[in-house]
């Protein structure tokens, strides 16, 4: 039995030498010491030997026994911490590979602008009011007296949908909504598209974007105007900047202007961004024509207003440099991604 368990001993330690894997441990286990193990079977037979033999030979088993757990756990552990570096080593961040791209949307320039402008109009007390593109001829129109005979109704000017239905060609007709339901004071500005039949070039195009502003209530004055006015070119182009106001002709104001504003280019002095000029103009406005607020259902014996518009697309010319109005609508991504 001694023999037996000599030559376990060395069948162990070969069999462990060659272990790398802990599949390979937990075989040699249960060769040695499982239920059907040989060690196991040397140790059921030790009711066999005489008392003197017993002490010796069951000494050397439990040598054997002890040996093989504690080489068995001892390798356990260098085979499980080699694993563990392996995985670390495979999970490794390389810093230095090339990231993906991942493309983020952007405002169309339009947008922006627009944006920038609602925002300077709501920091004045302004509230927005928005509607329907396709309108009646008499809130395109009509209400804002523009006569039936008057060249701005032209079918050469105008889309007609319909004999008395238009793609409104400015943003007035919602003002003329507001003033119909709203008993002043009234202060909106309308933003949105509008569409006009012109042959399109660098600075025409049959679509375009407008704010329009109304104010009205009583003692509403030409004053009031301008110094709202100055008040937004300058919070849009810095304090700097300065204003002049030019006669001109509007049915639905009496009486009207158009403004300018210096240069933000060269501040006055002329250059070819204002064409040597050293002023931009950038609105129309007046005080709302009395047959207007009629048409409206205010008393303009009691109330007076004044109104503007504002074309958005030669402001966003301007900012972004851009010599062409027709990039604005043609969506190439090239373009757009610039902004
Ligand atoms: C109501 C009464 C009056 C709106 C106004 C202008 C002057 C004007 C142009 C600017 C460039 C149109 O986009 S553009 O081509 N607009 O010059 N618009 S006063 O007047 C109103 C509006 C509504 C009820």
């Amino acid at each position: 039995m001694k023999e037996q368990l000599q030559a376990i001993k060395l069948s162990v330690e070969s069999a462990l030498k060659d272990a790398d894997t802990l599949e390979a441990l937990e075989e040699i286990r249960i060769k040695y010491m499982g239920k059907k193990g040989e060690l196991t079977a040397v140790l059921k037979g030790m009711g066999k030997l005489t008392p003197e033999e017993r002490p010796v030979i069951g000494a050397l088993a439990n040598e054997i026994r002890q040996n093989l757990e504690t080489e068995i756990e001892s390798k356990k552990k260098t085979i499980e911490s080699r694993l563990e570096e392996e995985k670390l080593k495979s999970e490794v961040i390389d810093i230095t590979m090339p990231g993906k791209k991942t493309n983020v949307g952007k405002l169309h320039p339009m947008t922006q602008v627009m944006n920038t402008l609602k925002e300077i109009f709501m920091g004045m007390g302004f509230s927005i009011a928005e509607g329907p593109e396709v309108e009646y001829d008499y809130y395109n129109f009509e209400a804002l007296n523009i006569p039936k005979n008057h060249p701005a109704r032209d079918t050469q000017d105008t889309f007609y949908i319909e004999d008395n239905i238009v793609l409104r060609t400015q943003t007035s007709p919602m003002q003329v909504r507001v003033m119909e339901k709203t008993k002043p004071p009234i202060r909106i500005i309308a933003p949105g598209r509008v569409y006009r039949s012109d042959t399109q070039d660098a600075t025409h195009s049959p679509v375009f974007h407008q704010i329009e502003g109304l104010v009205v209530d009583k003692n509403i004055t030409m004053a009031d105007l301008k110094g709202t006015l100055e008040r937004f070119v300058k919070e849009l182009y810095g304090e700097d900047t300065r204003v002049r106001f030019r006669p001109h002709h509007f049915p639905f104001t009496e009486p009207s202007a158009e403004m300018d504003y210096s240069c933000f280019n060269c501040g006055g002095k002329g250059c070819s961004v204002c064409k040597g000029e050293g002023w931009i103009e950038i609105l129309g406005c007046g005080m709302v024509h009395p047959k207007v607020l009629e048409n409206c259902g205010i008393d303009p014996e009691e109330y007076t207003g004044f109104a503007f518009g504002i074309g958005l697309e030669r402001i966003a010319m301007g900012k972004f440099n851009i010599n062409d109005l027709r990039l604005f609508f043609e969506n190439d991504m090239r373009f757009l991604e610039q902004f």
